[in-house]
């Protein structure tokens, strides 16, 4: 079987559309949804990732503002920049990419964000609603893989999900979101880690593999059956002397290999990342509607 690919690209032209229109009939009722993205230290990943964000924005005429604090920074100008937004009635997301410098405690940073401004879904209450189903912002990494198998055709309803990682951004949520009783979930999840014996035998079980390990190229061709569906969130720098720049982008899979076995798969760039970015301005747009209780 070779696969087909799953653009995400077009996945998040087509649902930026929509979003696009909905943010122009919310400012007809003088409603501008606003995010603000704080980002500390130089990280060069990181700084691609916080510019598309504030791209994002512009296209979908979300009103955006990026902070830029040195590496220097303290985690006390971070908590009292984060205060200064908690109460600006402009903003209805605040987000710190991560990571953060080592000096600054991400759990007492993530604590701080308004759990209603909390578009990352990072905030302990939000994930406490997430986990029990009740309505919350999702983190946008898992919310988008979800989009892109729904979207691709391959509803996760009664398959067996095996996901590899256990981040708190990535791994541990996606698996939450999709064993939900809900519809685009009701999958059988398996989450393998570092820690994990006889991984490929687990890993051949997989109806649809989600690869969030960060480890490039990990998921070998004789790791997976036949017939899968691949997510691949890894999104790696490998040097390429062939490549403009002298490296590339990889994922967490042997994509030219395991596309060979698989039904559908991922491509990166242009797969999950970009679904990322999309359900960040989905989860704004929502913070909007509720701070400035707008019905449409
Ligand atoms: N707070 N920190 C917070 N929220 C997040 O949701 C993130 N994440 C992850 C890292 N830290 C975060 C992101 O924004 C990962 N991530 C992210 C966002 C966008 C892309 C990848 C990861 C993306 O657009 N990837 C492009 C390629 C970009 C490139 O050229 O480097 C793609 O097509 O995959």
């Amino acid at each position: 079987m070779v696969a087909t690919i799953i653009n995400g690209n077009e996945v998040a032209k087509s649902i930026r559309v929509e979003i696009k229109a909905e943010v122009a009939r919310m400012k007809q009722d003088g409603v501008v949804p606003g995010l603000v993205v704080i980002i500390v230290g130089e990280d060069a990943a990181s700084q691609v990732y916080v510019r598309k964000k504030g791209e994002a924005c512009v296209e979908m005429g979300i009103h955006s503002e990026t902070i830029r604090l040195p590496a220097s920074a303290t985690e006390a100008e971070l908590l009292s920049l984060i205060d200064k937004y908690n109460k600006d009635p402009m903003y209805d997301g605040i987000l710190v990419q991560l990571p953060l410098p080592k000096h600054i405690s991400e759990e007492k940073v993530l604590l701080r964000i308004d759990p209603g401004k909390d578009v990352d879904g990072f905030h302990p209450i939000n994930v406490g609603k997430m986990v029990v189903g009740s309505e919350a912002y999702l983190p946008c990494t898992p919310h988008g893989v979800q989009e892109l198998l729904l979207r691709s055709g391959n509803d996760p309803a009664g398959k067996h999900v095996v996901v590899l990682g256990r981040s708190n951004i990535v791994g541990k949520p996606v698996a939450c979101i999709l064993i939900q009783k809900a519809k685009g979930a009701d999958a059988t999840v398996t989450i393998c880690h570092s820690r994990t014996k006889n991984l490929a035998e687990i890993t051949r079980q997989a109806d649809i593999l989600i690869a969030a390990i960060g480890s490039p190229q990990f998921v070998k061709a004789d790791m997976v059956r036949d017939g899968v569906v691949v997510i691949d969130v890894g999104v790696n720098r490998i040097s390429d002397p062939a490549a403009k720049g002298g490296c590339r982008l990889v994922g967490d899979v042997d994509f030219d290999a395991v596309k060979e076995k698989a039904k559908a798969i991922t491509p990166v760039p242009g797969g999950v990342g970009p679904m990322t970015i999309t359900m960040l301005m989905k989860n704004t747009v929502q913070a909007a509607k509720i701070h400035h209780s707008w019905k449409g």
